[in-house]
């Protein structure tokens, strides 16, 4: 099996200087990548299978139901390289049925994406996989390198696109497609606007999964920066936004309070909201405006139950 795992300089400052940043600013923000540490990434999962979350459900039954028309149409390729890969789990059906001879997986969640890719890895003896911790909204381009040459296939699911807000998504698909390169081609999946009950729901289901998983982060500065909040004294708060577009996960104070993150004290008001994510939803027309505008041509396009596939050359 051919393997290998680099990681990039550790995120831990910049965890340090974003948070400190987003605590100091009006209104308080944390960004959703700090979501994911080890207990982050095990919530997350737990998410994907919650009844009332369909999208994790529904992009895996397109892929499995449309996979033979999906490859189809993006014919051979050399490479796949998947930003953002988790545990590795929706590529391998792209693998199966596309043969590459190379896989280049990268994510934020250094032993997540370690043991996944290493496992991906024994199972496919022919596959030349490279695992890069990186946070990949940061360093992208320092994947350069470890690119294998000629047709490469960006894979970008779970709708990870909608966690960046519209100007962010279009710089971002721009710097996919540099990355893809001449010959690359871009599978992308994302949510579509739905019944905004739907919505709500999927980010308030009731066994308190999603829940857990924004507290989490409380508890992961709690753990790696030295910070006091007492997670009793906030409650999740997920909203749909439909002039936005998108779900709004807030942690919202039920106290006036001070708590200490990283040695500095920020106050809370009563009622006071910590927001910690963005989650926009699309319609096709809409998206791809704006892989278009990133320099993609749309090439295909699959939908199910309120969730979109589209392949870009
Ligand atoms: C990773 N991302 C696409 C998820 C979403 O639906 O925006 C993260 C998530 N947040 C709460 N539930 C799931």
């Amino acid at each position: 099996m051919a393997f290998r795992f680099v990681e990039f300089p550790s995120a831990g400052d910049e965890l340090r200087s974003e948070v400190l940043a987003g605590l100091a600013a009006s209104p308080k923000s944390i960004p959703p990548k700090y979501f994911y540490d080890e207990a982050g990434c095990r919530l997350f999962e737990a998410i994907c299978v919650q009844p009332e979350y369909a999208l994790t459900r529904t992009e895996q039954a397109l892929m499995a139901s449309k996979l033979p028309e999906i490859a189809a149409a993006i014919g051979a390729i050399d490479g796949i390289v998947e930003p953002g890969a988790g545990d590795c789990s929706k590529v391998r059906a792209l693998v199966d049925a596309l043969h590459p001879g190379h896989l280049i997986v990268l994510d934020i969640a250094t032993n997540t994406l370690a043991e996944a890719a290493e496992a991906l890895a024994g199972d496919h003896p022919g596959l030349d996989v490279t695992a890069l911790a990186m946070d990949f909204v940061r360093g992208l381009e320092s994947a350069a390198p470890y690119l294998p040459p000629g047709r490469r296939l960006v894979f970008y699911p779970g709708s990870s696109i909608g966690n960046f807000p519209p100007a962010e998504a279009r710089q971002l698909l721009e710097r996919f497609r540099r990355l893809a390169g001449e010959q690359g081609q871009l599978l992308i999946g994302f949510d579509l606007k739905k019944d905004p009950i739907l919505l709500h729901d999927a980010y308030n289901d009731a066994a308190g999964v999603t829940a857990a998983f924004n507290l989490n982060l409380l508890q992961r500065l709690n753990g790696e920066l030295e910070a006091d909040f007492d997670l009793e004294r906030f409650r999740h708060y997920a909203f749909y936004n439909p002039t936005a577009g998108r779900i709004e996960m807030h942690l919202i104070s039920l106290a006036e309070q001070t708590v200490s993150v990283a040695g500095q004290c920020f106050n809370f008001a009563l009622g006071e909201a910590l927001h910690t994510e963005n989650s926009y939803k699309f319609r096709c027309d809409e998206f791809s405006a704006i892989a278009v505008g990133a320099g993609w041509r749309v090439k295909g396009e699959w939908d199910m139950a309120g969730f979109a596939l589209q392949l870009y050359a």
